[in-house]
């Protein structure tokens, strides 16, 4: 299958269509200028080094190994793909080139994690719930999720769960303003688990179909801002036992291997769901998400791949590789 997509770039865009925005001339630009600079490091020092290789002698995986690592793939992950390819390479009987090997190995492991978002019909409204260490993206992601819902048709209200600043407040309503929908606050420093209890009430005497829930930044190593979660959790289970439906942890791509440690942290105090990977576009570092995807198994929901407001896309694995891994100047 990648073979094709290395040969011939003709077709992509029909195989990473976005039947919901419809822009899939765009999306494959979207995703190769998002992940240009981890394919200029690591995607084309792969092709360079496997070039004509026929096994992985030591020094090969020596080098493999540094560009992986440089890119965040992790230790462990990257000894794991390179075991992988060697076994490929040694037992390859149609002689594919080794960088084809190392998509369909990567395709094998991230494929699975693509799980879109997806908004049941029953039992509404559906909670969205977003956590995270500072910073991450959050409430951006929210406001390009909310784009994204509208422009499926679904109603969204927001929830401003994120009190300690009156500017987190003002930020969210401003994205509430730019997709004119209805952001639900209170007054900065309330306690954001009757904020969000506020909102699911609201949503549901709306008959909104989602409520998505902004949340502050805390750091996953503070029990007490952990707990904390825990509370909102626990709040809305006595408007619906089965709230928050998702639960969404933002990890910053450019964090590298202390992405781990945040989604193992935040996974012990809120029942995630899944993951948005923000800030691909920004860093060299984007081999993170293979490292999440083999460490986690948490489904990808998203990945931020720029400030725009339709630079939030569903994680597509066979875009991702390929924007990892292709030739970019060809
Ligand atoms: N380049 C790039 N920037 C992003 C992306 N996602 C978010 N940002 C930027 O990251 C910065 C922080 O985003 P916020 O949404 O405020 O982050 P947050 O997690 O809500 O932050 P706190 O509420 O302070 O914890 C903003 O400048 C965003 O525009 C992305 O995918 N790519
Ligand atoms: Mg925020």
């Amino acid at each position: 299958m990648f073979g094709k997509l290395f040969k011939s770039k003709g077709n992509e865009s029909d195989r990473i269509k976005d039947s919901e925005n419809g822009s899939e001339a765009n999306l494959e630009t979207r995703w190769r200028s998002g992940l240009s600079r981890t394919n200029r490091g690591l995607g084309s020092g792969l092709r360079s080094l496997l070039s004509g290789r026929k096994g992985l002698d030591a020094e090969l995986r020596d080098e493999l190994e540094m560009l992986l690592i440089g890119a965040d793939v992790g230790i462990e992950t990257s000894n794991f793909l390179l075991d992988a390819l060697d076994d490929s390479m040694r037992s390859s009987v149609q002689e594919n080139a080794p960088i084809e090997l190392l998509a369909e190995i990567l395709f094998e492991l991230l494929q699975p994690l693509a799980q879109p978002l997806e908004i049941a019909e029953s039992d509404k409204p559906q909670v969205i719930m977003v956590v995270g260490v500072n910073g991450v993206g959050k409430t951006t992601s929210i406001g390009k999720m909310a784009y994204r819902l509208n422009a499926q048709g679904k109603s969204v209200v927001l929830a401003a769960g994120d009190t300690f600043r009156a500017a987190a407040v003002e930020q969210l309503q401003v994205w509430g303003e730019r997709n004119q929908i209805p952001v639900v606050a209170q007054k900065p420093g309330s306690d954001s688990a009757s904020v969000i209890f506020d909102a699911l009430q609201s949503a549901t005497n709306k008959k909104a179909d989602v409520l998505i829930a902004d949340t502050a930044g805390r750091l996953h190593n503070k029990e007490h801002l952990m707990s904390e979660l825990e509370k909102v959790v626990r709040v809305q289970k006595k408007i619906d036992e089965n709230a928050p439906q998702e639960v969404l942890l933002v990890l910053d791509a450019s964090t590298g291997q202390n992405a781990l440690s945040q989604a193992r942290e935040f996974a012990k105090a809120a029942p995630l769901t899944g993951l948005i990977v923000t800030k691909l576009d920004g860093t060299a570092r984007g081999g993170v998400v293979i490292s999440l995807a083999h460490q986690m198994q948490l489904p990808v929901r998203f990945i931020g791949l720029g400030e725009g407001i339709e630079d939030l896309q569903p994680f597509n694995a066979e875009a991702y590789i390929a924007a990892l891994l292709e030739d970019g100047d060809a």
